[in-house]
């Protein structure tokens, strides 16, 4: 059986991290059988989390491990050509760019920031929480710094996803999904990261602003109502 390895913090009953729900709802929603057990990204073959134990492989990387499920479990979706281009573009805009203002937005303002160490080190104990905490934060502040979106400020990083949400906004007001009418995996991590940045347990500057997108809310409806059990 597939071993699903990743975080068990949530936010508001999603994983808290987009790539982890998006591989964990893929799982779900096609029947795969797996089981997950906890694991840092230290542990992952790319150093991050989601990876998995498959056929006897520690394979990484939620998209490289979804393409390889759909091709062993031979999973049509019904997309065209055209469709999957335009997934794959949605898809780049939402896992590069939106999701790395997502992670500032937690890592870095201090108020979001005692929200996020709460729920990753309560677990441990003092001195020991205080010193991986502080690490941890220095280690997503420099990646922030490499990727790119850690050289803005918080004001200019929400003008950029003022962008970003006001065209996923436009698109799913005459769209159902990401590919259109058609429900596909390309809504996972769209769902899984909206959902994240609306959580409600998790309030950041970017919270408030993507809340002002209503498509966006009833996106989410509709794609819960698509991943509901029997809706398949
Ligand atoms: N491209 C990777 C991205 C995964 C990713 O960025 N995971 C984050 C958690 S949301 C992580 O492990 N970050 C730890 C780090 O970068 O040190 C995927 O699709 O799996």
């Amino acid at each position: 059986m597939l071993i699903l390895k990743q975080t068990q913090v949530q936010f508001d009953g999603i994983n808290a991290s987009p790539f982890c729900a998006k591989l964990e709802l893929f799982l779900t929603y096609f029947k795969i059988p797996f089981k997950i057990e906890a694991a840092l990204p230290m542990h992952g073959p790319h150093k991050k989390i989601p990876f998995v134990e498959y056929q006897g492989e520690t394979l990484g990387d939620s998209e490289l491990i979804l393409q390889r499920l759909i091709k062993d479990y031979k999973i049509e979706q019904g997309l065209t050509d055209m469709q999957i281009s335009q997934g794959i573009a949605w898809q780049a805009m939402l896992e590069q760019h939106l999701y790395w203002i997502m992670v500032y937005n937690r890592w870095v303002p201090e108020q979001s920031w005692k929200i996020l160490e709460n729920a990753f080190f309560s677990q441990l104990r003092q001195p020991l929480r205080a010193i991986i905490a502080r690490q941890s934060r220095k280690l997503a502040k420099k990646n922030l710094y490499a990727q790119g979106i850690g050289r803005f400020n918080l004001e200019q990083l929400l003008e950029l996803a003022e962008q970003d949400l006001k065209a996923l906004n436009v698109h799913l007001a005459d769209n159902a999904f990401i590919c259109g009418e058609v429900f596909s995996h390309f809504d996972l991590f769209a769902y899984a990261l909206i959902k994240n940045i609306n959580s409600c347990e998790i309030n950041t500057p970017l919270s408030e602003l993507s809340r002002q997108f209503k498509e966006l809310c009833r996106y989410q409806q509709r794609v819960e109502a698509q991943l509901a059990p029997g809706c398949e």
